[in-house]
């Protein structure tokens, strides 16, 4: 059987993407604040229900730049261990200390009490990810953010297109930042975006993205080449419009596993939280010691935890499920009093099973009744 991976991207039509590619090459203008690239911010702003869109070449330079365009520029930045490792390297490739604070057991999202005990007169910002696109809890973090008079940025790779009560969740904090790469809901194969409120921020990261560049002779600070191409605007443009049909599926499939796996003893599924407007972006399950399936038996060692074990088994029929999220080196320069108990947990039982657009029902069904003793 062909190898079924975690996630599969969705592609725009061929057919239109040519014909892009032919306006393209009939006006030789392949980059640098193109007419697709701006087409694409205007679609995207309207899509995801925000003001303004600064689209950059990947979702790691966003994080980057808006902690520059904050004036963050030295000091520590409060964060999650729970991430992929771009959210703290971005904050160490800024010059500054990503300290890390624990996480929600429920959610995996950044624990408010938990930064609010790991600030010091040194801390500069909080930066929040929203797991799997479930958002943080912004009430909770704003009111430690406000009663130290710290920015929140949320890295909101996982959260495209996600609203709560009917509202952008991409508002939450002074910044989001977003990741378009292959692997996400929405993809330009690779890009990202910062989300801002005000012209005079969306000007700064356009300029940031550009070098600093402000007018042909005059530059406003020191920026960085972020800019993303024509050629990947168009296939965003385009992508734009097969992004509501994929989230369907994602919802129908995600449906369908929790319908499988709801009682399944020992593994707990992740809580949709009511009146969230959710991309189902992953679909992790977290697996305790407390289960038991007999197949496992071959893959059991006695230093390999329960969800290893499963990864394994899983692997050996050919499923290639991800352990999103490991936990991350608490490298030098990083604080870590903070045992991030509930991170490291969590990153011990998580298990990503496949879901994106097209994954064949009969493949489901096999991966369910794979877990199901
Ligand atoms: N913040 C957060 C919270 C993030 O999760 C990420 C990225 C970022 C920031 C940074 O955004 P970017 O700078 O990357 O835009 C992947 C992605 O590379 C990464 O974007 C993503 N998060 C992370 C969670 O996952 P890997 O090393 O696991 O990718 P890889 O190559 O193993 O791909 C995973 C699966 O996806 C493969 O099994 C097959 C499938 N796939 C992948 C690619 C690249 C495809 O079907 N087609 C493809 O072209 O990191």
């Amino acid at each position: 059987m062909k190898e079924i991976l975690v996630t599969s991207p969705i592609l725009p039509d061929f057919e239109e993407f040519t014909e892009s590619l032919r306006e393209i090459w009939s006006t030789s203008r392949l980059t640098n604040n193109g007419p697709f690239l701006q087409r694409f911010e205007s679609a995207l702003a309207d899509y995801l229900g925000v003001p303004y869109v600064s689209v950059m070449t990947n979702g790691t330079l966003p994080i980057i730049l808006s902690l520059k365009a904050l004036g963050i520029t030295e000091g520590e930045v409060i964060t999650t261990p729970y991430t992929f490792v771009a959210t703290p390297a971005a904050v160490s490739w800024s010059g500054l200390t990503p300290v890390f604070a624990d996480v929600e057991y429920s959610t995996g999202n950044l624990d408010a009490q938990a930064v609010e005990a790991a600030i010091t007169p040194r801390t500069r910002a909080i930066l929040g990810v929203h797991v799997y696109g479930v958002p943080c809890c912004d009430e909770a973090l704003r009111r430690v953010a406000r009663a130290h008079g710290l920015p929140i940025i949320y890295d909101a790779a996982h959260a495209f297109g996600v609203r709560e009560n009917g509202k952008s969740i991409l508002l939450n904090g002074d910044l989001s930042t977003l990741s378009f790469h292959a692997t996400k809901v929405f993809n330009t194969i690779e890009g990202g975006a910062v989300v801002c409120k005000t012209k005079e921020m969306k000007q700064r990261l356009d300029a940031l993205r550009n070098f600093g560049i402000t007018g042909e002779t005059t530059f406003s600070e020191a920026g960085i080449n972020a800019k993303l191409d024509e050629v990947r605007a168009a296939y965003g443009l385009l992508n734009l419009r097969k992004v509501d049909v994929a989230i369907q599926e994602r919802r129908a499939i995600s449906r369908q596993y929790s319908e499988a796996l709801k009682s399944v003893a020992g593994i707990r599924l992740m809580e949709i939280p009511e009146g969230l407007d959710y991309n189902f972006s992953h679909y992790p399950i977290y697996i305790g010691e407390s289960y038991c399936h007999p197949a496992l038996a071959p893959f059991a060692q006695p230093d390999k935890n329960k969800r290893d074990q499963v990864y394994d088994y899983l692997m050996a029929h050919d499923i290639h499920p991800r352990r999103y999220f490991y936990p991350l080196p608490f490298h030098a320069g990083k604080i870590a009093s903070d045992p991030c108990e509930n991170a490291k947990k969590i990153s011990s039982q998580v298990l990503c099973l496949p879901i994106y657009p097209g994954l064949p029902v009969e493949i489901l069904k096999k991966i369910t009744s794979l877990l199901v003793p």
